[in-house]
C-alpha cells in the first residue's frame, strides 16, 4: 500500500466489508465557507451520509499524510485554520507530503486520494471548470483533467456561473467525461436549477447512476463521471439575484488583480457577502442534498 496514504479504521473496515463509502472534500471546509458554519456543515454532511446508510470519508492532507477519513477533531482543525491551509491541487501533493504539511483537498485531490483508497463515489457542492475569459487567462480548473483520468463519480450541484459553463461542457466532452443530469435535462448552476445548457444524459435513479458508472469501470474507460443534481426548489435562489452578485464579484476580482488559484475562493466569498449570507444557506442545503444521493448511489454500486 502507498506509505503516504492513511485510511481511518472506520473507513478501512467498511471497505473490507464491502459497505458503501462516500468521499467528501476539504477545500469546501477551509476555503468554501466561513468558520464555524464550515465545521457544522462538514459534520452534518457526514451525519447525512450515515443516516442514509453510507460511511463518510472526509479527505484531507494532514501532516503530510493523505487521509481518507478524518476525525471530528481533524475537521474542526481544518475549519478553524480556514484559508491559511494550503488549497491543494494535483501539483501540490508531492511537496506537501515531503514537507509533512497540511492541505485542503479540492475536487481534484479528493478524487486522487479516494481512488487510491478504493472509494468510487464522492459528494461535493460545485466543481471547478473553465473560467470566464479563459481564452486569455488559460484558467481551466485541474478538476476537469482529473475527471478525465481518475475513476471516481463526482456528485455535485453543477457549476457556478463564475465559470463559462458552455466551455466547461465542451472541455468535458473532449475529455470523454459523461455529464449526467439527475432528474433533469438541464445543467444546474449550483444556486439555481437552471443554466440554459443541456446535459449529455438524464438519469432518474441512483440504481441507473450505479449501473452506468459500473459499465464505465468494467470497460476500462479512463476517468470519472460527473453527476449534476439540482438544488431543491425550496432552497434555490432567484437567477437574477445570483447573476447580479456574480457579475459584481468578477468585476471586483479583476479590479483587485486576483488570479490563479485565489480566483475561486475570492469569488465564493464575494458572492456570499453580496447576497447577505442567503447564498451560504443555499450552499449548505445543496451539499446535504448531494450527500443523500451519493449515499443511495454508493449503496446501489454494491449491488451492481
Ligand atoms: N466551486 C464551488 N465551491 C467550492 C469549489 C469550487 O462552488 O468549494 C472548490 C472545490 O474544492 C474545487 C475548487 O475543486 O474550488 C476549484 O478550484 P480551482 O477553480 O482553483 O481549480
Ligand atoms: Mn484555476
Amino acid at each position: 500500500m502507498n506509505p503516504y496514504l492513511s485510511i481511518s479504521p472506520e473507513v478501512q473496515e467498511a471497505l473490507n466489508a464491502g459497505k458503501p463509502v462516500v468521499a467528501l472534500e476539504s477545500t469546501i471546509i477551509s476555503h468554501g465557507m466561513p468558520y464555524p458554519q464550515n465545521v457544522e456543515t462538514a459534520l452534518q454532511v457526514e451525519q447525512t451520509l450515515r443516516d442514509n446508510g453510507a460511511v463518510p470519508a472526509t479527505i484531507a492532507i494532514i501532516g503530510g499524510k493523505l487521509k481518507a477519513g478524518c476525525t471530528p477533531e481533524e475537521i474542526e482543525y481544518l475549519g478553524k485554520k480556514g484559508p491559511s491551509v494550503i488549497k491543494a491541487s494535483r501539483r501540490d501533493l508531492p511537496v506537501l507530503i515531503a514537507r509533512g504539511e497540511d492541505g485542503a483537498t479540492t475536487v481534484t485531490t479528493t478524487m486522487i486520494i479516494a481512488a487510491m483508497a478504493g472509494i468510487h463515489v464522492f459528494a461535493t457542492g460545485g466543481i471547478g471548470g473553465v473560467h470566464r475569459g479563459a481564452q486569455q487567462t488559460f484558467d481551466i480548473s485541474a478538476d476537469l483533467e482529473e475527471l478525465a483520468q481518475t475513476p471516481v463519480m463526482v456528485i455535485c450541484a453543477g457549476a457556478k456561473s463564475i465559470l463559462d459553463l458552455g466551455l466547461t461542457l465542451e472541455y468535458l466532452e473532449t475529455k470523454g467525461v459523461p455529464v449526467i443530469g439527475f432528474g433533469t435535462d438541464e445543467l444546474p448552476a449550483f444556486y439555481t436549477r437552471h443554466s440554459g445548457f443541456g446535459v449529455d444524459y438524464r438519469i432518474d435513479t441512483p440504481e441507473e447512476l450505479a449501473a452506468t458508472f459500473k459499465a464505465k469501470l468494467a470497460c476500462g474507460l479512463k476517468g470519472g463521471m460527473l453527476v449534476t443534481n439540482p438544488i431543491p426548489e425550496e432552497y434555490s435562489m432567484p437567477k437574477e439575484v445570483i447573476d447580479c452578485a456574480i457579475e459584481h464579484a468578477i468585476h471586483d476580482m479583476e479590479e483587485a488583480g486576483i488570479h490563479g488559484k485565489a480566483c475561486t475562493p475570492f469569488l465564493l466569498a464575494k458572492v456570499k457577502d453580496l447576497t447577505g449570507g442567503e447564498s451560504l444557506a443555499s450552499n449548505i442545503q445543496l451539499v446535504l442534498n448531494n450527500a443523500r444521493l451519493a449515499a443511495q448511489t454508493a449503496k446501489a454500486m454494491n449491488k451492481y
